[in-house]
């Protein structure tokens, strides 16, 4: 049968505009978007009076069974992305790992646990060794298998992190191909220290995680590949920005001209680290991820500057470990495997941290949340709009209605949530997904392996504008110089 579903009365936001309009869906596409639209009986009709339509959320940073830290993230891609859909949240973009520095196989093994999807997906690859395989691979991920995004961890000593050389290699590699490069930006080899350090003075503790990688580590780095990126001349994305020290680099950088993007994270935008400190470990330890949640202020100082451009874009770092995995670290915060959840609560706490207090408008709420990531990512206007043609990944949020978090009533496999009894304006009533209605009345119908991959195309040859400026760079060393080879 054709899954026609018509959405009458709301007011339909897209990033450029808002407009109250019908919205006509057909076989999971948006056929139509005009006021009046009139249908047969047999159409589904979605009253939307009164209420915002909007495009599904796409969380650009998420880790769904992902290995890390000697065990396995506890959400899968079925069981995050009922998560996610529940939350008005109707895409993600994953990390690929390589396994054993192996780009391919690393891809196939995402693929596979990808089968099981509720949602559209589409990933990042992580860079986490340099030899000619991984450049050479790179090139078949983008362009034979629709990924044009490489995160580089500038920590995790010993086991992710690679050097400025590497990231030099990386970031030309990048360039080279018209894909982002992305940055874990911590100094791997300070936080090392700083955790000596805290084992040294006896604080074994999940506070000793805050105090042994604090944000001036996350702003040294942040400067570095802002710097590197620079001198390469490539665009730069910063993925958790969570301390002023690091958005400021980033503002800084914008400010002079360069192609920088800053994504804040839902625990950077929404908590501080004052949780870090409390007696209960199970309680305490939830809250350990990295870069770590930072000092009152910094949360605040981040909302600005999501308000205000300095930052484009919010994802989750959705990355859920229950408390039987979190206690691994129960003598040695070293050990508390790194990552909290938000993947199902992140539209909820934006839009109410954000628009219901009034630092942001609608329609920079859908940016943020959505447009901006199809955007980046390359898949714009197919995600991230309600256009005629775009695909029908659409939110229904009533401004009048509650939502409350609640580890009881999440729909995350953890036991736990770092979002526990918060509550606020505006509630994501009905997501529809692929054009069918995945969640109304607080009841989600998924399917497990619906969810469909989304190529992710690459930028062209080059980037907008960077061969001018890289003529520009050259013709700027106007001095004498000695070739010992000729040039053609
Ligand atoms: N940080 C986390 O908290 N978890 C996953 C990886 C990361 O960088
Ligand atoms: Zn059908
Ligand atoms: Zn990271
Ligand atoms: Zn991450």
């Amino acid at each position: 049968s054709s899954h026609k579903i018509l959405i009458k009365g709301g007011t339909v936001v897209n990033a450029h505009h808002k407009v109250v309009a019908d919205v006509y869906i057909e076989d999971g596409v948006i056929v139509s978007v005009r006021s009046n639209i009139r249908v047969a009986d047999d159409v589904k009709v979605i009253d939307a009076t009164g209420k915002y339509v909007m495009p599904g959320g796409i969380d650009p940073h998420t880790h769904l069974e992902m290995e890390f830290m000697g065990t396995v993230t506890i959400d899968d891609f079925f069981t995050g992305q009922a998560a996610a859909l529940a939350g008005g949240t109707t895409m993600h973009i994953d990390f690929v790992i390589p396994i054993n520095g192996n780009l391919s196989a690393g891809f196939e093994s995402y693929m596979n646990k990808a089968k099981k999807s509720a949602m559209d997906y589409g990933f990042h690859m992580a860079i986490t060794k340099w030899d000619d395989r991984v450049s050479k691979e790179m090139e078949v991920m983008v362009n034979e298998n629709g990924i044009n995004s490489f995160k580089f961890f500038m920590a995790y000593k010993g086991s992710l992190m690679i050097s400025d050389e590497l990231l030099l290699e990386g970031l030309k590699k990048c360039k080279s191909l018209g894909a982002i490069a992305m940055v874990h930006a911590e100094n791997g080899d300070a936080v090392a220290e700083g955790q000596k350090r805290m084992i040294e003075l006896g604080i074994t503790g999940p506070e000793g995680h805050a105090l042994s990688r604090p944000p001036v580590l996350e702003g040294e780095a942040t400067a570095r590949a802002i710097r590197l990126a620079n001198f390469v001349n490539t665009p730069l994305y910063v993925v958790h920005v969570m301390s002023v020290d690091a958005m400021e680099e980033i503002a800084k950088a914008r400010k002079a001209g360069q192609r920088v993007i800053g994504e804040p994270v839902v625990s950077g935008l929404i908590l501080d680290d004052s949780w870090l400190w409390h007696t209960d470990f199970t309680t305490a330890s939830k809250y350990v991820m990295s870069p770590p949640i930072r000092k009152s202020g910094h949360d605040k100082a981040l909302q600005a500057a999501l308000s205000t451009g300095v930052l484009q874009l919010v994802g989750t770092d959705h990355c859920t470990f229950n408390s039987t995995q979190k206690a691994f670290g129960s003598e040695d915060f070293r050990k508390i495997p790194n990552g909290v959840n938000g993947i199902e609560e992140r539209m909820h706490l934006v839009w109410n941290r954000m628009v219901e207090s009034g630092q942001m408008s609608v329609t920079d709420f859908v940016r943020v949340t959505s447009t901006e990531c199809a955007k980046i990512f390359n898949i714009y206007p197919q995600k991230g709009a309600i256009l005629e043609g775009s695909d029908a990944d659409i939110i229904i949020l009533n401004p009048n209605a509650s939502f409350k978090v609640a580890t009881a009533s999440h729909h995350s496999r953890t036991d736990t949530n770092v979002y526990e009894g918060m509550t606020g304006k505006g509630k994501v009533e009905v997501t529809i997904s692929q054009g069918r209605v995945v969640w109304e009345d607080g009841k989600l119908k998924v399917t497990p392996g619906s969810g469909r991959y989304i190529r992710m195309p690459p930028f062209g040859y080059r980037f907008d504008g960077i061969e001018k400026a890289d003529a520009a760079y050259l013709a700027s060393l106007n001095a004498p110089v000695r070739r010992t080879k000729a040039t053609a």
